[in-house]
């Protein structure tokens, strides 16, 4: 498999801004596109935030498959985290994530009220990969509250905070982190979601990878989606036998793309890309 390099460098520097930030809030809500949990989550970030109080969000959940998406939820959730599927592009207001932050912060809540705290406020910071959807979020928890909270002295220098509402503050500008490098799988994956830039990897090479894997994973959909082409074990003359029946001539690497975009609107059905068996928490 090629590897895709996609985000070069600056690895420590947004290290440092993270590890920065994290300092400044008492719940950290990391935002993972429900598609490629794994290949979305940054292994630095899960380590950094061991300590805190975490929301995972499952985002996207509209185009994940929600068998697995309920997997993963239960793969994630223990006492430090509670986890959350949304679907944040359709759904103008998010109360599951309000009460799942209220939820993460419960402890911190009560430590601030026995201090004698009369209201007390918990700080919260959205990370993610680009393109998770921390921004929708952002702007969807914060709604027309887009009131600047300001700096707070002894707090943060040069930070802003948004007003969610009375208990909840959040940082103005979300902590970017990069998926794992070293996987060229969690490459593909994200490339085939759209995650990555369409001018770092080869259009044949992602498309060969979802043939792949949706053969081992969602074969009824793809003998579907096939419909009188029969399935060849070859998968570049799989392809090959898909561009010409599909109606474009002997041009791979257009029916590729054209294959890509057909999956990430969910032509092929809802797919979750990062597989996971079913778990319990006795395992
Ligand atoms: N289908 C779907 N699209 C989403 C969802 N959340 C965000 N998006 C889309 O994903 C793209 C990236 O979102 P954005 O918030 O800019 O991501 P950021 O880079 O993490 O800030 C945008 O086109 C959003 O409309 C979601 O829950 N479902
Ligand atoms: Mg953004």
């Amino acid at each position: 498999m090629r590897k895709i390099n996609w985000y070069p460098g600056h690895m420590n520097k947004a290290k440092n801004q993270i590890e920065e930030k994290l300092s400044l809030v008492d719940v950290v809500i990391e935002v993972l596109d429900a598609r490629v949990p794994e290949s979305s989550r940054n292994p630095v970030v899960a380590k950094l935030t061991d300590q805190k109080p975490k929301v995972i969000v499952l985002n996207k959940s509209d185009l994940a498959d929600p068998k697995l998406t309920k997997r993963w939820k239960n793969y994630y959730e223990n006492e430090n985290t509670v986890v959350v599927a949304l679907d944040s592009k359709h759904n103008s207001k998010l109360p599951e994530l309000l009460k799942a932050i209220k939820k993460a912060s419960a402890a911190k809540i009560e430590k601030l009220t026995q201090k004698g705290v009369v209201n007390p406020v918990i700080r919260a910071i959205c990370v993610g990969i680009p393109n998770c959807g921390k921004s929708t979020i952002l702007n969807r928890l914060v709604g027309k509250n887009v009131a600047v909270v300001g700096n707070k002295p002894g707090v943060t220098k040069n930070q802003n905070w948004l007003k969610v509402n009375q208990q909840i503050e959040l940082l103005d500008t979300p902590g970017i982190l990069w998926p794992k490098f070293e996987d060229p799988e969690v490459g593909m994956k994200l490339a085939a979601i759209g995650s990555i830039k369409e001018t770092v990897f080869q259009f044949d090479d992602v498309a060969l990878f979802l043939l792949d894997y949706l053969h081992s994973f969602y074969p009824k959909q793809l003998d579907k989606y096939l419909n009188t082409i029969d399935f060849d074990e070859n998968l570049p003359e799989l392809l090959m036998t898909m561009t010409q029946k599909f109606g474009f001539r002997d041009d791979y690497d257009r029916y590729s793309y054209h294959f890509i975009q057909q999956v990430r609107k969910l032509k092929l059905g809802q797919i979750t890309f990062d597989y996971l068996k079913e778990v319990s928490h006795d395992d």
